[in-house]
């Protein structure tokens, strides 16, 4: 199986946030995905359709992996439920851990289930501002350079603050 790059979003806004954010990087090389580089963690503000919900703890990590893309989904889901996850609830509910496949190798895909790369990646401060710290050169598979992407959001958008180091 050919083995892929790629980079996952962490997040969570409940109950002790960091500590999720740490299983995860236990949990995930029990699935299959190897962990080769882990951000900061950033204290960001809610985005999308709740904003009335806890501010979250952000994340981000590139990974190394043989799992096919809806593996890849089954991986974080199941690491999501082992931190106490709800799948029954609404959309952007806050949660105790989200793991988002963000970008798998120079796959474009899209299924019933998973969108690749990540549909939001290029417009969330809380997405591009740890994948940056990871790789300040990475760009899409259809050539969207993400740092330029970042510098063209308005400045008081979204705020994003560093918190300190994961791991
Ligand atoms: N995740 C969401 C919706 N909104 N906002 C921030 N700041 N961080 C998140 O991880 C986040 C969000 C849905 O997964
Ligand atoms: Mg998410
Ligand atoms: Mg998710």
């Amino acid at each position: 199986m050919p083995e892929r790059t790629g980079y996952l979003g962490l997040g969570s806004n409940v109950g002790d946030s960091e500590g999720h954010l740490r299983a995860a990087l236990q949990l995930l090389p029990t699935q299959g995905v190897e962990i080769l580089a882990v951000s900061s963690t950033y204290v960001t503000e809610p985005v999308g359709e709740i904003l009335d919900q806890p501010d979250f703890l952000n994340a981000a990590v590139r990974i190394r992996t043989a799992l096919e893309p809806e593996g890849l989904l089954d991986a974080c889901k199941a690491v999501e439920a082992e931190r106490g996850r709800h799948f029954d609830l609404p959309r952007h509910s806050p949660r105790p851990l989200d793991v988002d496949l963000l970008l798998l190798g120079d796959l474009e895909l899209q299924t019933d289930r998973l969108t690749l790369p990540h549909p939001q990646v290029r417009n969330r401060r809380f997405v591009l501002a740890p994948l940056l710290e990871l790789d300040p050169d990475l760009a899409l598979p259809d050539g969207t350079v993400l740092a330029e992407a970042l510098a063209e959001m308005p400045e008081d958008e979204q705020r994003a603050e560093r918190h300190g180091p994961l791991v």
